[in-house]
């Protein structure tokens, strides 16, 4: 890229999303007083009795967890989203509409190991946390009222995750929410005048090059199938995707070997993040993909995104506040900075 795109700021497109990003590489240098925590040493044992997530303990409901070897998902016991509830809708009133919205919440633990997180698991047992992933969206995706199933990790207290057992959840509802409508909307509208995937014409350039953009610029690392990234119009200083190569609407498409690529991306690219501040990096991660809704959809192209909130160090994270509230997100360090730095 040009160098006045690392010297002044600018806007950069997000067309997934048909949003703005506000670039502010000049600013990078600017002396920090702000918040610094102070981390407290993480010395979990294998397996705490007082853990709700661990093999074979009680949870808060009084439910057992069976002694389970690798992976288990179960029901919320909390969730957002309830199965059984009536039917209604307030629609007199344009300024006043609500619609009851039915829906199922799961927890999906990813290792009877109270003390791992995804980078210190095993790429095996990382792989049958996607198998979990591909039997929850097929399954949950095949329930009548079931259009969008949103599969995700929350990891780090500084996130607001309860806990520290290494696991995700799984929501899936009637209506598609916003973030995947918006990239439900994009992607059909670049399919309808190009015919091939929004994402697939993204990776070429970003892999090869393309004119102003400077081939792999961005990129952290690719296998045979999947190559993790930092996007263009990243939002979060170390925000990544992990793309596969082939075009694919939904997890259910790939085949073994893919499955195996995927969970070796989010192995290494959770490596790299650990490794970047010297600590168990948190983020919120997840899979946006095609809903279940019953039709095709071959303008989807599947992809995992991680938004970590830290900045400079492993205690300052960036805070989405004031103009980024008000008005438009925005960055410092650039995404090719932050694409140097995670390499
Ligand atoms: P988070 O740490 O990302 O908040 O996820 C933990 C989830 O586990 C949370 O949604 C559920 C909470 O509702 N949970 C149970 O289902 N049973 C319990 O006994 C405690 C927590």
């Amino acid at each position: 890229m040009q160098d006045i795109f690392n010297d002044f700021p600018h806007r950069r497109y997000n067309p997934l999303t048909d949003s703005w990003v506000l670039v502010s590489p000049h600013r990078a240098k600017r002396p920090w007083q702000g918040q610094v925590e102070k981390l407290a040493p993480d010395t979990r044992p294998p397996h705490d009795p007082d853990c709700y997530l661990c093999a074979g303990n009680v949870r808060a409901n009084g439910k057992q967890n069976p002694l389970y070897k690798n992976v288990y998902v179960f029901d919320n016991d909390f969730a957002s989203l309830l199965e059984d509830i009536p039917t209604g809708e307030l629609a007199e009133n344009e300024l006043f509409r609500a619609r009851l919205e039915r829906g199922v919440g799961r927890v999906i633990c990813f290792s009877p190991r109270h003390d791992l997180t995804i980078p210190q698991m095993e790429t095996a047992a990382i792989r049958e946390v996607v198998d979990a992933w591909v039997e929850e969206y097929l399954s949950l995706g095949a329930w009548d009222f079931v259009n969008y199933v949103q599969i995700f990790e929350n990891k780090g207290a500084v996130m607001g995750c309860s806990n520290p057992h290494p696991h995700g959840q799984i929501w899936a509802q009637e209506s598609i929410p916003d973030e995947p409508l918006k990239k439900q909307k994009a992607q059909l509208k670049y399919w309808e005048k190009h015919g091939t995937t929004l994402l697939n014409d993204y990776l070429q350039a970003e892999l090869n090059g393309a004119p102003g953009i400077t081939a792999r610029e961005r990129v952290l690392f690719e296998n045979e199938h999947f190559v993790a990234l930092v996007p263009f119009w990243a939002v979060w200083p170390f925000e990544a995707m992990i793309v596969p190569k082939r075009p694919m609407p939904r997890i259910t498409d790939m085949n073994d070997a893919e499955r195996d690529g995927l969970a070796d991306a989010y192995k290494q690219l959770t490596m790299r993040y650990d490794k970047l501040f010297q600590t168990s990096f948190p983020y919120s991660a997840g899979i946006h993909q095609a809903p279940t809704d019953g039709a095709a959809h071959p303008e989807w192209h599947f992809h995992m995104v991680f938004y970590p909130p830290l900045l400079r160090s492993a205690t300052v994270k960036k805070f989405m506040v004031g103009y980024e509230m008000l008005a438009n997100p925005q960055r410092d360090i650039t995404p090719e900075k932050a694409a140097e730095l995670l390499r």
